[in-house]
């Protein structure tokens, strides 16, 4: 069976004292009660005292970006090292608000994996067309085009760290949510892409998540459908009843 999960992308949202805040909140949820693995993603600067203040819960932290090189000069970067030494366990990479603000492109991408993975983090890789995509009937092609350009150089044992989150741009922050059948109809198609590119096998063990205005009302029937596996979750991510209502979706 594969790996449910609920992630929470906090954005560049909440200071230190917010952010420890909210997490004390979240630490009063009984996520047992739910299936899914719990993973929070705060900025940067937060990721320290949140690990520091995680201890005994089954929370896990991820970062929203991660820098490709090792060391040097890179100002205003954070390396793969730096994130392992403050207790990351996973990364966010390709999300849609850095490949549109930031220009990043899938050969960066691809490099950000590579380096993710040489450190042991895991990625949680996003792909998703915008709506003139989606209008054109190309979100298809332009999510196999984003796997197959950013993700598909690492090898199937390497895929066993990779969850993929698909967050149709259209759908991101917009209060827009694809149906459950959309959802349910691209996840389809990405498990597809995977088993003809690795095997059916790693297709069927690999997480997939839907990101894009996913609340306490409609998580529960999107999740429901079979090839999504979870939500990247971010506006209601910041509520501590509203997160845990969607963790207890599952
Ligand atoms: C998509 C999602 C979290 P929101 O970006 O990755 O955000 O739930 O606010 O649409």
């Amino acid at each position: 069976m594969r790996t449910q999960i609920v992630a929470g992308n906090w954005k560049m949202n909440c200071s230190l004292d917010e952010s420890l805040h909210l997490l004390n909140e979240l630490k009063l949820k009984d996520f047992s009660k739910s299936n899914a693995e719990v993973i929070i993603a705060p900025p940067y600067t937060n990721l320290y005292p949140i690990h520091q203040n995680l201890k005994n819960s089954s929370i896990k932290i991820s970062s929203q970006n991660i820098n490709e090189n090792e060391s040097g000069a890179f100002t205003g970067e954070i390396s793969p090292k730096m994130l392992k030494s403050v207790g990351v366990e996973y990364v966010i990479i390709g999300h849609s608000e850095r490949r549109a603000i930031y220009n990043e492109s899938d050969a960066l991408l691809a490099k950000k994996v590579t380096a993710a993975l040489k450190h042991d983090l895991k990625i949680m890789f996003c792909v998703g067309e915008v709506l003139e995509q989606r209008k054109a009937e190309k979100h298809f092609d332009v999510v196999k085009e984003q796997l197959e350009k950013g993700l598909f150089h690492i090898s199937a044992s390497e895929m066993k760290n990779v969850v993929i989150a698909y967050e149709p741009v259209w759908a991101i922050g917009t209060g827009e949510t694809a149906s459950p059948e959309q959802a349910q109809e691209i996840h389809e198609h990405i498990r597809k892409v995977l088993a003809e590119k690795y095997n059916q096998d790693m297709a069927n063990q690999t997480s997939i998540l839907y990101g894009g205005s996913v609340k306490p009302n409609n998580a529960k029937e999107i999740f429901a459908k079979k090839d999504v596996d979870g939500g990247l979750i971010g506006g209601a991510s910041l509520d501590a009843d509203s997160f845990a209502e969607i963790v207890m979706s599952f």
